[in-house]
């Protein structure tokens, strides 16, 4: 069922002030502190953004994922460091259980993170497994009514804030592959479970990633989400959502740029006229609101898809490569539109280049959606439905 027209457009409204006030502003302060302020965790409490893809009854505000997608083009207009305060538990830290959870487990976590007070985080990646997720050698071994974690996991966005992870883990390692991996939700306070350092990183200062190391880590039976051996497809499910929100994310930060190149193009002036009478100029700004345009109307067609029940890994997939490809295009062209200013921190816009180079690799490299898109279209062929 579509959103209510009215109530969408007050949210996405709330969420543009939000954005334009609160987070523009201190952008700078952000990067430089490494930190999100408390005041704005709060204001993201209040506008009921960590809740926002959990169902009502659990105290979110179930919104559809189109709707959701016009969401994140918001807070893509700002640095995206402000959006993965709450990202993982829009995303891929919550929907794990909100898709396969029972009634009990949605009960005890999903009106926590609902609200922002439970982070909760998405742990699949590890040292020796990046793009071949299904390779995880993180064990959960039963014993009795507990499962038994031991291995690390590697790059877990906000593990530094969990409190409670989705932990994909191998509970039958006589089975290599996807086949024989589980998925659980693991709490932080629990014995043997521990979380590192942040990483140094390239960009999105205020975004953290650390390792999550299970040292006989017992986790009761009842944390299981699914059935033993179908943590793979949960994964993927989630990340099949996962890749709408980031291509919508992608495509805010394109749409800012623009805005950004635009209004510096009318002020600046070279050769004696404002540059954006220039061609060459028109030329990188024209093509990167054409990309734009392009990639916002395959997330919100792909949204709509999935609304209306679609499986939509193909078109997940083809959404994270072009809008994400095209945002480094765009970034790449402001720092260029910008010129020497682009490459100076004050100006902000080299923060930009940095924050989205991580676009095209997280929740599955470039090369990983183009692998995807053509199994699914070679499946569709010899399904006879291409
Ligand atoms: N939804 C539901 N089930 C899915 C699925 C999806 N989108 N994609 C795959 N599966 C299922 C398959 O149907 C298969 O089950 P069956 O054997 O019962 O048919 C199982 O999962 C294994 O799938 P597959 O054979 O495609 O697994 P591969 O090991 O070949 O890997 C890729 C698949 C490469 C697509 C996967 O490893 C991947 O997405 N890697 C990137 C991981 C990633 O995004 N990491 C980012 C970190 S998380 S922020």
């Amino acid at each position: 069922m579509a959103f209510d027209a009215e109530i969408r457009a007050a949210l996405i409204e709330q969420v543009r002030r939000f954005v334009t006030e609160k987070c523009i502003p201190i952008e700078a302060e952000v990067g430089d502190n490494d930190a999100v302020p408390q005041s704005i965790v709060d204001e993201m409490k209040n506008l009921g953004l960590f809740g926002i893809a959990v169902p009502e009854e659990y105290g979110g505000l179930a919104l559809d994922m189109e709707t959701e997608c016009l969401v994140a083009f918001e807070l893509g207009h700002t640095s995206p460091a402000f959006r993965s305060v709450a990202g993982t538990n829009i995303g891929i830290g919550s929907q794990a259980l909100v898709l396969f959870g029972t009634d009990a487990q949605k009960s005890k976590w999903l009106p926590g993170i609902a609200s922002g007070d439970l982070i909760a985080s998405f742990a699949l990646t590890e040292p020796e497994a990046g793009s071949d997720a299904g390779s995880l050698t993180t064990k959960a071994i039963r014993d009795g009514d507990h499962y038994v974690l031991n291995g690390t996991k590697r790059y877990i966005t906000n593990a530094n804030k969990a409190d409670l992870f989705t932990v994909m883990a191998r509970t039958d390692p006589s089975t290599p592959g996807a086949k024989g991996v589980s998925a659980f939700i693991v709490e932080r306070n629990t014995p043997g479970v521990s979380v590192g350092q942040p990483e140094k990183k390239m960009g999105q200062q205020g975004a953290h990633i650390c390792d999550v190391i299970f040292e006989d880590a017992r986790v009761p039976v009842e944390n299981r989400l699914a059935g033993e051996g179908e943590g793979f497809k949960v994964a993927m499910s989630v990340l099949d959502k996962g890749r709408l929100h980031i291509s919508a994310v992608a495509t805010g930060v394109s749409e800012r740029l623009i805005k950004e190149m635009v209004n510096y193009s009318l002020e600046r002036k070279q050769f004696g006229k404002p540059i954006m009478e220039h061609q060459m100029i028109q030329a990188m700004i024209a093509d990167s609101q054409a990309e734009t345009y392009a990639a916002r109307c395959m997330i919100l067609d792909a949204a709509r898809r999935r609304d209306a029940g679609e499986d939509v890994t193909m078109l997940a997939s083809c959404t994270k490569l072009f809008a994400t490809e095209a945002c480094g295009r765009v970034a790449d062209r402001a720092v260029q539109v910008f010129g020497g200013a682009g490459y100076v921190t004050d100006y902000g816009i080299e923060r930009f280049y940095r924050d989205v180079r991580i676009f095209r690799l997280y929740e599955g490299t470039t090369q990983i959606q183009q692998i995807i898109i053509a199994r699914e279209l070679a499946r569709a062929a010899k399904a006879g439905k291409l």
